[in-house]
C-alpha cells in the first residue's frame, strides 16, 4: 500500500528537523555530535551534569576518537547544546532518539527504569508528526510492548499513524564509536512500515548503510550479534583450557583451525568484560527455554570462569615459588575491561583482585587508561606497579603493555617472579630466558621451557 508523503521526509532533506538526544554516553552523545555535523540543530541530553557542561564547553568528556572535534565545530555554530534541565524536554521538538542504559541485575532481570523514565518523558511532551527512535538495548518484544503502550497511554497518541516509532540498535566498539556510527550498517526496524520507511531516511544522513527491517528482528538481531561474539569467545576460551591439559598451545591451534576458509574462532583471555556481551547474552537467554540447553547462558557461564582460572594460575605460580598469597604481593597490569579503553565496567579484573584480595594478597594495579582499582592499591606506572611484587598478572592488552622491557621490571620485582599473561601479549620464551615463571592463558606449561627461538614475536593470533 502506498503511503502519504510523510512531512518529516522533507524535515530531514531540508535539515529542518530539530532533534534530542536522551542519555550522552559514549552511544547517545556520539550519535548527538553526528546528526549536529550532519547539519540538524541538536541537544544532547543527559543528567550528569559534567558530561553536559564539557560538551558546552566544545570539549569531549569521552576517549573517542575525532568526537572532540566534531564537538568544538558543532557548539561554535550552535547546532549542538549539551543540557541537564528537565525542562528541555519541553521544548519544541522533532525528534527524539533513547539512549539510556538498560543494564541486568545480578539474577540477569533487565533493569528498564532509565528507559521507562525518558519515556514518561517523551509521552509527555509528544506531539503528532513526531520521530520516537530507541538505540538503548532492550529485552525481544519490548518495542511492540512495553515502550509503545507506556507512550501511547501517556500521549494519548497512536504510534505509527500519530506519531513514528522506530527501533534503531547502535553496533559501535567502543574507542571507534565516531568511524563505526558512520560506516557499520545501521538497522533500523519501525513499529509499522511508516515508522521504518521515515527512521531510515533520517538515518541515511549520517550513516552509509542503512538496512530495514522490523521493530522485533532489530531487537532479537541486536542481542544476537553479542550473544554470537561472546559465544565465539567462550568456544576459544573452553579450547583455551584444554590445549592447557593436552600440553599444546591454544593460539597455535587457533591460528591453525583459522585458516580453514570458514572457521573464525576468536582469542582467548580472563573473560568477556564490558557492559554489552554478557548483558545481551543473558537478554536473549532469558527467552529461551529449556534453561538446561541454553547455549549462550553456558557461555557466559564459561566467560565467567576464565577469572577464577587466572587466580588458579595465580595460585599455583605462588605455590612452585614455595610462597603464600597472604604473604604475597601481586602486580595487576590493566583494570579496564579491553584494549586501549579507560572504561572498567563489568571487566574481569575486578573478579580476579577482588578472589585475590580475599586470601589476602597485597595487590597493585596499574591501567594507563582507567584510574579503576577494584580495592587493589593503584600505582603511576608499570615500574611503580610492579616494584617489590612476586609477580605480575596481564589482564588487558593495552599497546603499553605490548613492548614491556621485561629485563627492567625483572630487576624491580622479588626473588622467583611469575608472569600470568591473560592476553598472550608476552613472548614466553623471552620470558623464561629472563628467569620468569611464565603461565599463559592458553598456553601449554611446557611452553615457555622449549627450545624455541627467544626473539620470535608473541603467538596471539589476533
Ligand atoms: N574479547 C576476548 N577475545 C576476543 C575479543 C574480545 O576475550 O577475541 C573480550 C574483550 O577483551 C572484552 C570483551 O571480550 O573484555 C568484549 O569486547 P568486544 O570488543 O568484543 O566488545 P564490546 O563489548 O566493547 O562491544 C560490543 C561490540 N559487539 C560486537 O562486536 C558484536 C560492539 O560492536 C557493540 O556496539 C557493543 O558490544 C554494544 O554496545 O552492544
Amino acid at each position: 500500500m502506498k503511503h502519504p508523503h510523510d512531512p518529516l521526509s522533507e524535515s530531514i532533506k531540508q535539515r529542518g528537523m530539530r532533534l534530542i538526544v536522551i542519555g550522552s554516553g559514549y552511544v547517545g552523545l556520539t550519535t548527538a555530535a553526528l546528526f549536529a555535523d550532519a547539519g540538524f540543530r541538536v541537544v544532547a541530553f543527559d543528567k550528569k551534569i559534567e558530561i553536559t557542561k564539557a560538551v558546552n564547553a566544545g570539549v569531549s568528556p569521552l576517549l573517542e576518537d575525532g568526537l572532540g572535534d566534531i564537538i568544538r565545530r558543532n557548539t561554535t555554530t550552535s547546532r549542538l547544546k549539551g543540557s541537564s534541565d528537565p525542562d528541555v524536554l519541553e521544548d519544541r521538538h522533532d525528534a527524539v532518539l533513547i539512549a539510556v542504559q538498560t543494564p541486568i541485575d545480578s539474577s540477569g532481570k533487565p533493569d528498564i527504569s532509565a528507559l521507562s523514565g525518558a519515556l514518561d518523558d517523551v509521552g509527555r511532551n509528544l506531539r503528532k508528526g513526531m520521530l520516537v527512535i530507541v538505540i538503548s538495548t532492550v529485552p525481544v518484544g519490548t518495542m511492540s510492548g512495553f515502550v509503545k503502550k507506556r507512550i501511547e497511554t501517556i500521549s494519548h497518541l497512536r504510534a505509527e499513524s500519530d506519531f513514528r516509532l522506530a527501533y534503531s540498535p547502535e553496533r559501535m566498539s567502543p574507542g571507534n564509536a565516531v568511524r563505526e556510527l558512520c560506516d557499520n550498517p545501521r538497522i533500523v526496524g519501525g513499529i509499522g512500515p511508516r515508522s521504518t520507511k521515515v527512521a531510515a531516511e533520517f538515518f541515511r544522513t549520517v550513516c552509509t548503510t542503512v538496512i530495514e527491517t522490523d521493530a522485533k528482528t532489530a531487537e532479537v538481531t541486536k542481542l544476537a550479534e553479542n550473544a554470537y561474539r561472546n559465544t565465539n569467545i567462550a568456544f576459544s576460551n573452553q579450547l583455551a583450557l584444554i590445549c592447557e591439559r593436552s600440553g599444546v598451545d591454544s593460539n597455535t591451534v587457533i591460528k591453525l583451525a583459522n585458516t580453514h576458509p570458514r572457521v573464525d574462532i576468536l582469542s582467548p583471555g580472563p573473560g568477556a568484560g564490558g557492559p554489552c556481551l554478557r548483558k545481551d547474552s543473558m537478554m536473549l537467554a532469558r527467552s529461551f527455554k529449556p534453561r538446561e540447553l541454553n547455549l549462550v547462558k553456558t557461555a557466559n557461564d564459561v566467560n565467567y570462569y576464565m577469572a577464577t582460572h587466572v587466580v588458579d594460575l595465580v595460585q599455583q605460580a605462588l605455590g612452585n615459588a614455595e610462597k603464600n598469597p597472604s604473604r604475597s604481593r601481586i602486580a595487576v597490569l590493566g583494570t579496564s575491561y579491553k584494549r586501549n579503553v579507560g572504561d572498567s565496567r563489568e571487566s574481569p579484573a575486578e573478579r580476579v583482585i577482588r578472589r585475590m584480595l580475599e586470601l589476602r594478597t597485597y595487590i597493585t594495579t596499574y591501567d594507563p587508561h582507567s584510574r579503576e582499582s577494584f580495592g587493589g592499591s593503584r600505582r603511576n606506572s608499570i615500574e611503580e606497579c610492579v616494584k617489590k611484587s612476586d609477580g605480575f598478572v596481564l589482564m588487558t592488552d593495552h599497546s603499553d603493555f605490548c613492548n614491556m622491557q621485561l629485563a627492567r621490571i625483572k630487576e624491580l620485582m622479588n626473588a622467583r617472579p611469575f608472569i600470568i599473561d591473560a592476553r598472550r601479549v608476552i613472548n614466553p620464551h623471552h620470558a623464561t630466558s629472563l628467569g620468569f615463571e611464565y603461565f599463559g592463558i592458553g598456553a601449554s606449561p611446557l611452553l615457555s621451557k622449549l627450545a624455541r627461538n627467544p626473539n620470535e614475536e608473541s603467538v596471539n593470533p589476533r
